[in-house]
């Protein structure tokens, strides 16, 4: 069948990129239209962009329409669907996953839970004009009357899906209101994105894996072979032998010893680059850590979430303690980790519970950095509804229910309004004593001078990211790296 997936979330998108392999190794004539940069916000697609699209897809004109869709992305999904509705547009990912019935007012069908069965029978049934009311994880709204179907069992063997497809063929990108047939940006050279794994092992009530581990019982987290992710990291470094980093998407790359110590060694003997993993204080001990640092990891990043025990545990769901964390960290410091821990403000700390989150991270060894997140309310998330019954949030603060939320990285705008977080842009940076930070909480500028604080630590937040835009420029310019410019100026295609 001529599918087209369409894909909101940037041009180097994991899902979008095994999706599209999954359905070309199984006949299917795809095309992928990549709207933008992968960045770490969503930005809505312009009218030009839409127009732009709108005309490619009349030239492609597939039988089918897939998009990816999740909580922040679906007003965007929702923008892009209207323009596309003369074909059948089909949902799958988090938003289908977490509120099917807000996406049954949008589009006629859904795809719950893993896709990939489901999307296969589905397509042969529309081709074959057979039924399509009772394919498991398939919702349809059919006049109105919302057809459910069951879950499907879970795939067994994660070996068995083809490796993502990154490469430039049989995709277009949309820049600017222009197509371009290579990917103009230079980055996707230069970064793998890989996962080894679907699900973690733990559920915090935040996140997208307590759904699926309530649903799935506990079971949806497998992990690939080593085989498995080796060949895939062998055939990306002969695709693309410009590859200075691997980041490992997996949401915890640690949990099992065995895999990890079997992997690190041959990674370290064939692979050896750098790389990039998200970790848990929980499985941190000397052997893990020795073992990412002689394989050459160049970050660490693990979700801290709070300083204060309580959010962290009561209100998050994590398991971690305050005593694991630091003793993590004391592992961390031993092998000179480089590391940032994630941190979560929400409308459930009180000025107690900040103060305790900041004295606790004053005892973390620097350097580290600091990612600072608001919380994102998903629907039909626990802590979503005990935060609306207890008036913590209004829904315009729940994604999905209001257009407004885009992202979970905190901005200037969230900083000014909870003063005390502004001590997180200090923490863990050699060049601010911790003396500092507490002669400032002691003296009460994060009332007294909260927007020069806001200031100052944007500035800081800058130049850290010019730094390492210049360094990345620098990088591509002394690689001899024109193809931005060349796709640019040659490959652009105009409809205009
Ligand atoms: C890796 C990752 C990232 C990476 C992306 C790297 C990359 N190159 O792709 C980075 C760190 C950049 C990132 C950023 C963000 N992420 Co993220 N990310 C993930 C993570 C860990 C894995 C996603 C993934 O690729 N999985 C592998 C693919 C194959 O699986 P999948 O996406 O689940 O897709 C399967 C099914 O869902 C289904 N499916 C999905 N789409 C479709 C479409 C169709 C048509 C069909 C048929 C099926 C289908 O089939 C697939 C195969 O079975 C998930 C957490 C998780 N465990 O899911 C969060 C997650 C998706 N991210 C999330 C969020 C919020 C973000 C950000 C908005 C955070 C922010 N900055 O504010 C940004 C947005 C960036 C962007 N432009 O998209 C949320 C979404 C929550 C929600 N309810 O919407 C998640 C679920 C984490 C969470 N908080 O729970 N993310
Ligand atoms: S450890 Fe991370 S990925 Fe796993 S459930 Fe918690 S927040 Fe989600």
């Amino acid at each position: 069948m001529k599918v087209m997936l369409v894909n909101l979330h940037g041009d180097t998108n994991m899902t979008a990129a095994y999706l599209h392999s999954f359905l070309k190794n199984n006949g299917h004539d795809i095309k992928s239209v990549h709207f933008g940069r992968l960045l770490y916000e969503f930005s809505p697609p312009t009218e030009e962009d839409k127009a732009t699209l709108k005309k490619l897809s009349e030239e492609i004109n597939p039988d089918v329409i897939l998009m990816s869709v999740n909580s922040m992305s679906f007003w965007n999904a929702i923008d892009v669907t209207n323009i596309l509705k003369n074909v059948t547009v089909i949902w799958g990912g988090l938003q289908p996953m977490v509120d099917p019935e807000s996406c049954l007012k949008h589009v006629d069908i859904i795809i719950r839970g893993e896709g990939e069965g489901a999307i296969l029978e589905l397509l042969k049934n529309i081709k074959e004009n057979k039924p399509i009311d009772n394919i498991k994880n398939v919702w349809i709204n059919k006049n109105n009357n919302i057809i459910k179907n069951v879950f499907r069992p879970l795939l067994k063997n994660l070996d068995e899906l083809p490796f993502p497809d990154y490469s430039s063929k049989n995709k277009f990108y949309i820049l600017g209101g222009k197509i371009y047939e290579q990917n103009p940006l230079p980055h996707f050279k230069y970064e793998y994105n890989i996962t080894s794994s679907r699900g973690c092992p733990f559920s915090c009530k935040y996140c997208a894996n307590h759904v699926y581990n309530k649903v799935f019982n506990n079971k949806y987290l497998r992990r690939r072979s080593v085989d498995s992710v080796m060949e895939e990291l062998r055939i990306a470094k002969k695709n693309f032998p410009k590859i200075k980093n691997i980041n490992f998407w997996d949401d915890v790359f640690i949990n099992d010893i065995s895999w990890l110590k079997d992997f690190l060694e041959k990674y370290k003997e064939e692979i050896d680059l750098p790389f990039f993993a998200y970790g848990n204080a929980k499985y941190v001990n000397d052997e893990v850590i020795k073992l990412l640092k002689e394989s050459n990891i160049s970050f660490f990043d693990l979700g801290l979430q709070s300083g204060s025990e309580y959010i962290r545990k009561d209100i998050f769901g994590r398991i971690d303690s305050d005593e694991d964390i630091l003793k993590a960290d004391k592992i961390l410091d031993k092998y000179k980790m480089r590391r940032g821990y994630d941190v979560i403000f929400s409308e459930f700390e009180t000025e107690e519970t900040f103060r305790e989150g900041i004295d606790f991270l004053l005892k973390l060894k620097k350097p580290f950095k600091v990612q600072r997140n608001v919380l994102a309310y998903y629907p039909n998330f626990e802590i979503t509804e005990r935060a609306l019954r207890e008036n913590k949030i209004t829904r315009d603060r729940v994604a999905s229910y209001s257009n407004s939320v885009t992202s979970q990285i905190m901005n200037k705008k969230e900083s000014e309004k909870f003063p005390l977080m502004n001590y997180y842009y200090f923490l863990g940076k050699k060049s601010i004593p911790n003396s500092f930070i507490e002669y400032m909480m002691r003296n009460n500028w994060h009332n007294k001078h909260s927007k020069r604080m806001v200031y100052v630590g944007e500035m800081i937040n800058k130049i850290e990211h010019l730094s390492y835009s210049i360094k990345s420029m620098g990088y591509w310019f002394f690689r001899g790296e024109f193809t931005y410019i060349k796709n640019r100026i040659f490959n652009k295609r105009s409809f205009a």
